[in-house]
């Protein structure tokens, strides 16, 4: 594997593989397992996510790079294999979470902040040690009739781009991630509401990657779609979601990012699909356009493992089945049919 930012960002967006968002914290993954009746004990952690890195034929084609949480990083096998090995015997690339979550933004009602700045320099040698290229940071955004406040978006700009240009300086890719929530609260604003306030993240955010001098040939976006929240009675079809989502990014990102990975932020995992197929329509676009999903990579395997070893292989079937489906979705080659084929 290559060593340069540009390389390695490259392999992440690379033809028609996206990421596997597999870092669920310790609290969000408990979540997922509670869904299924799943204790979250740190062996039926290990235990779901080899069975994803062990889904070779979704590893070796459609998955691009696993974005891991530390605890994962750090973790064996049953066999005794390390998990980083999984993934880059599968020619994937190693990623990390790195920030320590949203924190409630003090004198701002409603708005977070992330955070993890501090000693985050001495964290990414270790993390680079362990065999991570590329990290990831979520800026969480709220949106409602007011919000986000300036004062929010800016703090989240500025902490991105301090971020960025720390793992930059370590040797790794950073995803640049500001999430403009869908399933916020209340939840039912417009697309347009979303298209204006996704418009006016991506510009403080470039102006703060600009002025701290991060090479944006040597990271990778991963945005919302541009779509209106979960609660809102109007719930358009891919085709406008597309529109919407491309006319913000081709104002707002630099043609010399090499690749936008969406988040599935909530959508069902056919319109997470769908919707990234829409986008990828679109023959003249000038970065990479693919997935780096959590959920909608995830939920199905989820609920066919259940938490036991005799449905591993139906599992791994529905994870390679969902990372097929978006793989040529990020070629612009997927058709619904091709859903109820399988
Ligand atoms: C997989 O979930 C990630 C971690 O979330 P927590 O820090 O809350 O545990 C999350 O950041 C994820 O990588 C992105 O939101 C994309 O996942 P979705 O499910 O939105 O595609």
């Amino acid at each position: 594997m290559s060593e340069r930012l540009e390389d390695i960002a490259e392999a992440m967006v690379k033809n028609g593989q996206g990421l596997l968002a597999a870092d669920e914290s310790t609290g969000t993954i408990k979540k997922r397992f509670d869904s299924i009746g799943v204790d979250n004990v740190e062996e039926n952690r290990r235990d779901y996510r080899e069975m994803l890195f062990r889904s070779r034929e979704a590893m070796d084609n459609y998955v691009s790079g696993v974005i891991l949480f530390e605890e994962t990083l750090h973790q064996k096998a049953a066999d005794g294999t390390p998990l980083v090995d999984l993934i880059r015997d599968a020619d994937a690339v190693p990623g990390i979470k790195v920030d320590k979550g949203a924190q409630p933004m003090p004198g701002h009602a409603g708005e977070t902040v992330t955070e993890g700045l501090d000693g985050l320099r001495d964290r990414l040698k270790g993390y680079y040690d362990a065999g991570a290229r590329f990290a990831k940071w979520r800026a969480v955004v709220s949106i409602d009739e007011t919000l986000p406040t300036w004062g929010a978006i800016r703090a989240n700009a500025h902490a991105l781009a301090r971020y960025a240009a720390l793992c930059q300086e370590a040797g790794i890719v950073p995803i640049v991630e500001p999430e403009v929530q869908m399933d916020g609260n209340p939840g039912d604003h417009s697309i347009e509401r979303c298209h204006q306030v996704t418009a006016e993240v991506l510009k403080a955010v470039f102006g703060e990657l600009h002025e701290q001098d991060v090479k944006l040939e040597g990271i990778v976006l991963k945005p919302n779609m541009v779509v209106p929240g979960s609660k809102c009675a109007v719930q358009p079809g891919s085709e406008e979601v597309a529109h919407h989502t491309l006319s913000v990014l081709r104002r707002h990102v630099p043609s010399a990012v090499p690749g936008i990975a969406f988040l599935s932020g909530g959508l069902s995992d056919s319109d997470a699909t769908a919707h990234l197929a829409a986008m990828n329509l679109q023959k003249d676009l000038p970065w990479k356009l693919t997935y780096s999903y959590g959920r909608a990579l995830q939920a199905a395997a989820l609920k066919a493992w259940g938490g036991k070893s005799e449905n591993v292989a139906a599992a791994q079937a529905a994870f390679t089945h969902r990372a097929k489906m978006n793989s040529l979705a990020a070629q612009g080659r997927y058709q619904p049919d091709l859903e109820a084929a399988a």
